[in-house]
């Protein structure tokens, strides 16, 4: 359990990365800790998402390889969203290579990641290489926390460029790294390829992490708006139980 619980706006003045600071200023701002993850195939439906969801989220996440129409025009056009709707674009791309792989992953090819993603995240699997990689292209990114020793260590060690972890409990108590937990839904269960789902009440209040990363519990839902508020609801009402 966490010694002390700080608000968004105390972490904000208490981090040094500028890209925290924004993310908790947004989440303070606009009452929000939930991330889209829209996972849709179709550009147009991508920014539709972005466009109807953004006024409800503090992060929208994006697998950009699975858009069957991509063209750099998309990019430049949730770029665009997201500074009308004041969101972070964190390109989901898990890299998990050597540093200099990495880097053409991360700049070169189709997609040019490092020209409109905010934050990107990296497994701590290759080594300290792929942090040294990526620092000289991109300025953010979180580690994905499936060996916790490793990826507190890389953290820790990279504290000027890690922002946080993807992980499915608090592994720190630093107030610096945002802990964002995918898996979420607002009723428990998982899907038939293995994916297991606890709630926004759970991941906030027991498990004690920053973001709640949604993906199909809203963007197959009937009314996605609707079902993004509530999911926006549910996840702040349970960060503002940690202070009662
Ligand atoms: O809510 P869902 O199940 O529709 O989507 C969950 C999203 C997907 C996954 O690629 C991603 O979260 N994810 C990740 C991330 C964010 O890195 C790690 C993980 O362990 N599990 C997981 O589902 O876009």
């Amino acid at each position: 359990t966490r010694k002390k619980v700080y608000t968004h706006s105390e972490r904000a003045a208490l981090c040094q990365h500028p890209l925290t600071q924004k993310l908790l200023t947004i989440m303070d701002m606009k009452k929000t800790n939930l991330a889209l993850s829209a996972d849709v195939t179709s550009s147009k439906q991508l920014l539709s998402l972005a466009d109807s969801i953004g006024p409800y989220i503090c992060i929208l996440k994006t697998h950009i390889d699975i858009l069957d129409d991509f063209s750099p025009d998309v990019t430049a056009e949730l770029r665009a969203l997201a500074d009308k709707h004041n969101f972070v674009i964190f390109e989901d791309r898990k890299f998990a290579d050597i540093g200099r792989t990495v880097q053409h992953q991360l700049s070169s090819g189709i997609y040019h990641i490092s020209r409109w993603a905010d934050l990107v995240n990296a497994h701590p699997l290759p080594g300290p290489g792929i942090i040294d990689g990526l620092k000289q292209i991109i300025k953010n990114f979180i580690i994905i926390s499936y060996s916790p020793t490793e990826a507190i260590e890389m953290a820790e060690a990279n504290s000027d460029f890690v922002i946080g972890y993807i992980c499915q409990s608090r592994l720190t108590d630093n107030p610096q790294f945002l802990h964002m937990t995918p898996g979420v839904k607002l009723v428990e269960g998982g899907d038939s390829l293995g994916q297991q789902y606890t709630t926004p009440e759970d991941v906030i209040r027991r498990k004690t992490c920053d973001i709640i990363i949604v993906g199909r519990g809203i963007t197959e839902s009937v009314d996605p708006v609707a079902t993004a508020i509530h999911y926006q609801q549910a996840g702040y009402a349970a960060y503002v139980s940690l202070f009662h």
